[in-house]
């Protein structure tokens, strides 16, 4: 350990060292110097060439060690980082944001050792486009994942969407600054862009060392009986056309044998081949998604296919837990994604049935024995004083998720609106808890607007790194916010986007506790007034599904957390003002914006079998964890 623990601040490495050191080196090199030369010093009668080679030798050593220990020692003041991200968990959910049923005795022990966030806002209300702000620290619509259309998040592991190369991720920068990175769990961000192997999107390529867990997600395909979650209404389409086209080619071929109609073979061939086609699009593709998308990867070895989801949690943990003390040593990043509570839920034995909100919220009960486990990690190990711990979800709970059994979706608290709402409060205000033993005060909540793109500057900055300067940063430093050393955030605009449509603004004034919100549109509910998009599952952002308002919807979330009344000059002295301040923040704002190719359209989207990842030979893809050891870690 040698001291690792102990550190109480962090010391960013000394010029002044620095220049110390290499006047020594100077020195001893020219001493060096000077004793082969030798004539001069042996002259004088004091000089033993033999006594100078050697005394050479051991001060050459002797700086090099020094040097090395100061190396070694500017490299333990930087802080290790957990960052532990729930799927889909709403911030209803857990103790020390409101819940009182569900039991998360971990988080909220989290939350009182370190700093509670209770406005933390994640970029986009769904998985991908959140992950890719979160990862590069800007809005997702920068980096081609803001959607056009209906489809929001990488769809096929072999589509050839996802997180560019081009983009920098905070991994990328800390592994530049001697960082151990790895990522366990859920990674979302795709994986190939025109080979089955070039890996462009893949989490190696993006600054992790070490990946391990789905490249995919967790969702309703993985699990049997569990129904379909991927463009189930376009498979339908698929398989209605494949059975018209038979029907139409067998009467077709009937009649011409009865001798009743003239038919050409080539019409019956085209219909044949269209039914064919049909057929073969409706089931490769689609019936076999299992195989397509549930798998585990070891970087960039497919372990797994499909995932076995009884022993997932298991693994991940068990995954999380070795690459923490392979590292101890070291400064490191570990991203905990992990693949709960997005449906299918799954949960492991010990909490089956032992919660007051079903299997949901035995998932979250044993989210927190994750989290508590994490931890323990850490503390066990004695890094508390030296690690920065995060906890957050990538976006808030999925109301619409819910069948006979019950709601399957999390609870968003007071918030209007969950996951795949654009701009209202429930699909984007998540959990933001940070604690850092002896660095950030115990049990300080902040109010403040702040984002999980914020963890982009904060984690570069602490780990001595430089943020890049050829492209627009959408996230601010939280460290003084979350030391105390400010009280105001940094973020007086944030803009709300449901795909790449500018779906809200929020208006923190310098000189005011309000936070206006200002919804350019507004998702259309089906059914009307369901406060949902339940015909289907999740709400679209393009046009013919959503209204806009002119002028924009205008709310006080500090008066109004649930945005249930809209203001207008009548009952809000600022209104006009807030409106204008608005509308000046969103010209700039899109000053700001470049063209970026689209990671998202349809030809990037669908399945290209040709970027499969597979273990054994494409089509027969088939493998398990246990039998997989290649690559496997000590
Ligand atoms: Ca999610």
């Amino acid at each position: 350990m040698s001291g690792f623990g102990k550190c109480k601040m962090r010391t960013p490495y000394h010029i002044t060292d620095d220049l110390l050191l290499f006047s020594m080196y100077l020195y001893s090199f020219g001493r060096c110097f000077s004793c082969h030369r030798g004539d001069q010093m042996f002259t004088l009668g004091s000089w033993n060439p033999l006594w100078s080679q050697r005394s050479c030798m051991l001060m050459a050593l002797l700086m090099i060690s020094l040097r090395e220990e100061a190396a070694v020692s500017g490299n333990e003041t930087r802080p290790n980082f957990v960052l532990m991200m729930v799927d889909d968990l709403g911030i209803g959910d857990v103790g020390c944001y409101g819940n009182h049923t569900i039991r998360t005795p971990n988080i909220d022990r989290l939350a009182q050792d370190g700093v509670k966030l209770t406005q933390h806002i994640a970029a986009a209300p769904l998985c991908t486009p959140s992950r890719a702000a979160f990862m590069t620290g800007r809005y997702a619509l920068r980096s081609g994942l803001g959607s056009t259309g209906r489809v929001q998040v990488v769809l096929f592991l072999a589509g050839s969407g996802g997180l560019p190369p081009s983009e920098i991720t905070f991994a990328k920068l800390l592994q530049r600054q001697g960082y151990s990175t790895g990522i366990v769990g859920k990674w979302h961000l795709g994986v190939n862009c025109e080979r089955r192997n070039d890996h462009c999107h893949h989490p190696n390529q993006h600054g992790f060392d070490y990946f391990y867990g789905l490249p995919f997600t967790n969702f309703n395909d993985c699990k049997p009986d569990e129904g379909k979650d991927v463009l189930a209404d376009l498979q339908e389409a698929l398989w209605d056309l494949s059975v018209l086209a038979g029907l139409a080619m067998a009467t077709l071929v009937g009649l011409r044998a009865r001798g009743l109609l003239e038919i050409s073979l080539k019409v019956i061939a085209l219909l044949s081949a269209l039914s064919l086609l049909g057929l073969t699009a409706w089931y490769v593709p689609f019936e076999l998604l299992a195989t397509w998308n549930c798998i585990i990867m070891r970087n960039q070895e497919v372990i797994e296919q499909p995932t076995v989801l009884g022993t997932l949690t298991q693994r991940l943990m068990g995954e999380a837990e070795r690459f923490v003390e392979r590292n101890q040593h070291k400064p490191f990043l570990l991203f905990l994604s992990l693949a709960h509570v997005h449906t299918p839920l799954f949960v492991s034995k010990g909490f089956a049935g032992k919660s007051k909100h079903g299997l949901y919220g035995d998932n979250v009960e044993e989210v927190d024995w994750m989290i508590g486990r994490m931890v323990d990690v850490v503390e066990r190990l004695g890094l508390a004083e030296n690690t920065l711990m995060y906890f957050t979800s990538d976006h808030g709970g999925h109301i619409e998720d819910a069948d006979a059994r019950g709601q399957k979706g999390g609870w968003n608290g007071v918030y209007r609106g969950g996951k795949a709402m654009g701009g209202w409060e429930g699909g984007i205000r998540v959990p933001g808890v940070f604690r850092w033993t002896g660095q950030l005060p115990a049990g300080r909540v902040i109010d403040e607007p702040t984002s999980l793109m914020d963890l982009y500057p904060t984690l570069v900055t602490l780990a001595g790194g430089e943020l890049p300067q050829d492209r627009v940063l959408d996230g601010h430093d939280l460290m003084p916010l979350l030391q105390g050393r400010v009280e105001r955030s940094k973020h007086e605009f944030m803009f709300h986007y449901c795909g790449m449509y500018l779906n809200a603004v929020r208006w923190h004034p310098p000189d005011s506790d309000a936070v206006f919100k200002a919804h350019l549109f507004t998702p259309n509910f089906s059914p009307e007034g369901a406060g949902g998009c339940y015909d289907t599952k999740i709400c679209m952002c393009h046009e013919g599904f959503v209204t806009h308002h002119h002028p924009p919807l205008l709310f006080d979330l500090a008066r109004d957390p649930s945005e249930s009344t809209a203001l207008s000059a009548d009952t809000e002295p600022r209104y006009a003002e807030a409106l204008r301040r608005v509308a000046e923040a969103v010209e700039a704002h899109r000053k700001t914006l470049t063209p970026v190719p689209d990671q998202l359209s349809w030809a990037n989207i669908l399945w290209k079998p040709w970027l499969q990842p597979c273990c054994g030979t494409f089509p027969f893809c088939s493998c398990s964890e246990a039998t997989a050891t290649a690559g496997q870690p000590a």
